[in-house]
């Protein structure tokens, strides 16, 4: 590790990924991305490496060691000057605008790309990007506001504004339809919000001289539930939309700043509205009560996020443990016969050996498909500039499809991971703050939590993505798998592996077929829902780990078309490092999903009928 930074990119996998697998290799300066060339990609990767490996991993340390200050006197929060810098770096280079509209001053950049520079920034310091939060808010008030709000986010752009979502309340968790926070109509057409809010990200810090804060709220007499919520625009400072001044302190104010295992630089607030003599005044989103669905904008695109920071997490963690691993000596190759014979570095060993490939593959398998993802945002795009509106709402559906799967099962999978096998091929010393996968422990956990538990994605997959979307997107990802499965590719270098994912994907299929049955049950006897229930988080994980390895067999594929002409050495070992990841998923990870799909056939209703005193 060098003094300067705690974090590795793994420039390389990138690039294959966006140059020569996903079908963003393609797109790069054609049609919607004309702006893009490949050389301009591969320098924005570059750039963004040496930032993030340099000024924004500078601050990781000392700001988990020197977490913010809050000030209940003033209700404000001062932030450690390291970690600023590393924010100013990134304002600096406007990388917010890979993330933006062109008509916002974004660069045209392919959602692949963006999100594959980010995860760079993410991997250095995951709060430096969350601050940022400002830009791609402000894009989406641009997107549902009304003319004044449209300005005020192009203020929010210009100046550099610091932005949040507010759902979060002591009693409406996930939960969100239970909120209780009121809105209630002033003559000028303004609303005054009252409630308490609780777990709010960034909602103080001193980055920035306006804070934006877009909040749920129910309108007084709206109906129970989400579907009563309204979105208010809520400014910490009022703003003259025509010069952009800052004008009196709006009645919004931080009132606790909580301490938390993690992510410490990242302010997490307790929000008051309109409890002091101010009034907290706020605006309607676009002049229409359609609150949940307008905030569904914002959390689609953070649970993009949080996935992807939960896999740049990992592949961090990963480039740590296989540094460690390379240089630390310890014990003799277990062939060898005399008590003094050589000691040798511990890749060596077999076990050290299955912990490595098991964090390389599910770190490149799980890049693969956090890309694969966004690739689809990339079709719509595509496809509404070509006037195929049947193409652009068959890639929406598979975008909607994967998002569960990136966030729950990539920050599962992330955080179990880091703790079993990143920290541990480095023995006692993974334990000690000397090396930052503890850190990366504490701060990537969160990852399971925020923006939806694992258990509300397992629901969103299940009720949502699978039973409301009629199946439409899952067969057409299937018949993707199955097509990799039947066809020819690798000259029979991949034959087993392809049966292997012949015969996971029929254990996800089974897995689907005894829960649509548990789901038909439930027309004659409701409790059968408990059994689909008690199923959704492991049908999530185990298709992850499906399309994680489909994604792997895929990327074989070109690797051994690569492998197949000239190479420089490094290129062979990065293609036949693919070729090991995959054989070893294939063969170590998929034969676990038969038990899965056994458990989910022996389901019967006995845990819920246990009486809680049982417990
Ligand atoms: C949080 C924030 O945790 C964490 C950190 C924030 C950090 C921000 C940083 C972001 C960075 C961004 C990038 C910056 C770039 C910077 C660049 C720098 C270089 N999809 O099923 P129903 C809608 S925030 C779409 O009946 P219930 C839909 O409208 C807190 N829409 O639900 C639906 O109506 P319909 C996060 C969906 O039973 C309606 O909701 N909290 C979806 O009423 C009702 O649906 C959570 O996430 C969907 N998947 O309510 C809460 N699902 O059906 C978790 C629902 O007619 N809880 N809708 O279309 C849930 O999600 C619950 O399931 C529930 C249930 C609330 C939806
Ligand atoms: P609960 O909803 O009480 O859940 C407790 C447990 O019960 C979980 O294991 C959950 O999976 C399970 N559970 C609950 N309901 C069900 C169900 N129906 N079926 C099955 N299992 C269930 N919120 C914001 O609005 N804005 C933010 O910026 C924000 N940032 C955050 C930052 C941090 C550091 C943290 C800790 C939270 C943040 N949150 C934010 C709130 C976050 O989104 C919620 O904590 C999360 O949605 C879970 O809600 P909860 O904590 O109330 O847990």
């Amino acid at each position: 590790l060098s003094a300067m930074t705690h974090y590795t990119a793994n420039l390389r996998d990138l690039e294959f990924n966006l140059f020569e697998f996903q079908d963003t290799k393609d797109r790069f300066g054609t049609g919607p991305f004309a702006q893009m060339d490949v050389e301009t990609a591969r320098g924005i990767l570059g750039e963004v490496r040496r930032l993030a490996e340099g000024p924004v991993a500078a601050s990781f340390v000392d700001a988990d060691r020197n977490p913010p200050v809050f000030d209940p006197a003033t209700n404000s929060v001062t932030l450690p000057e390291s970690f600023k810098k590393s924010v100013k770096a990134i304002e600096d280079g406007e990388w917010y605008r890979l993330d933006l509209p062109e008509h916002l001053g974004g660069f045209g950049a392919p959602h692949a790309l963006t999100w594959g520079a980010f995860e760079m920034i993410l991997g250095a310091n995951p709060a430096a990007f969350m601050y940022g939060s400002g830009a791609a808010f402000a894009a989406i008030l641009d997107e549902l506001g009304t003319p004044d709000q449209k300005r005020m986010a192009e203020l929010m752009l210009e100046k550099g504004w610091g932005a949040t979502m507010v759902l979060t309340e002591p009693d409406a968790g996930s939960d969100v339809g239970a909120g209780t926070t009121k809105a209630v109509q002033q003559p000028d057409g303004s609303w005054h919000i009252h409630g308490v809010k609780r777990f709010i990200t960034s909602a103080e810090h001193d980055l920035s001289d306006n804070i934006v804060h877009l909040v749920l709220a129910r309108p007084e007499g709206a109906k129970a539930g989400t579907k009563g919520l309204s979105l208010f625009v809520v400014p910490k400072f009022h703003v003259d939309l025509a010069t952009g001044e800052l004008g009196e302190r709006n009645g919004a104010y931080v009132t606790n700043v909580e301490k938390k295992m993690g992510l410490k630089v990242s302010t997490t607030c307790e929000l008051t509205f309109g409890d002091g003599p101010v009034p907290a005044q706020g605006w309607l989103v676009g002049e229409v009560h359609d609150g949940i669905a307008q905030m569904f904008k914002v959390i689609e695109h953070a649970r993009m996020f949080v996935g992807a920071k939960a896999i740049a997490t990992l592949s961090a963690g990963y480039q740590v443990a296989l540094d460690y691993a390379k240089t630390r000596v310890q014990g003799a190759d277990l062939t060898a016969t005399s008590k003094d014979a050589l000691r040798v570095p511990i890749t060596h060993h077999p076990d050290v050996r299955r912990s490595l490939m098991l964090q390389k593959s599910y770190a490149e398998g799980m890049r693969a498909l956090y890309l694969y993802a966004a690739s689809f945002r990339d079709q719509v795009t595509e496809a509404e500039a070509e006037g195929d509106a049947e193409r652009a709402t068959l890639a929406e559906r598979l975008n909607d499809l994967l998002l569960p799967i990136v966030k729950g099962f990539g920050s599962e999978r992330a955080t179990q991971l880091l703790t079993a096998e990143s920290l541990q091929t480095l023995g006692g010393s993974g334990y000690l703050q000397d090396y930052p996968i503890e850190q990366y422990i504490r701060d990537s956990k969160i990852d399971t939590l925020y923006e939806g538990t694992t258990a509300i994605q397992g629901q969103d997959f299940f009720f949502r993505k699978i039973v409301k979307d009629g199946g439409v997107a899952l067969t057409w990802l299937a018949s993707q798998v199955q097509a990799t499965v039947d066809a020819e590719a690798g000259n029979g270098r991949l034959k087993e592996e392809r049966g292997l994912l012949a015969t996971a994907l029929a254990d996800v299929q089974g897995m689907l077929t005894t829960m649509f049955g548990h789901l038909t049950e439930a027309q004659q006897d409701m409790t059968a829902l408990y059994k689909v229930a008690q199923n959704t988080s492991r049908l999530l994980l185990a298709t992850g780990d499906l399309v994680t390895a489909w994604l792997l067999v895929r990327q074989s594929e070109v690797a051994l078309g690569a492998l197949a002409g000239p190479v420089s050495e490094k290129d062979r070992h990065f293609y036949e490092g693919k070729l090991a990841a995959t054989r070893f998923f294939t063969t170590q990870v998929l034969p676990r999903l038969a038990s899965e799909r056994a458990i989910v056939e022996n389901t019967d209703n006995a845990l819920m009928e246990i009486d809680e005193a049982a417990f």
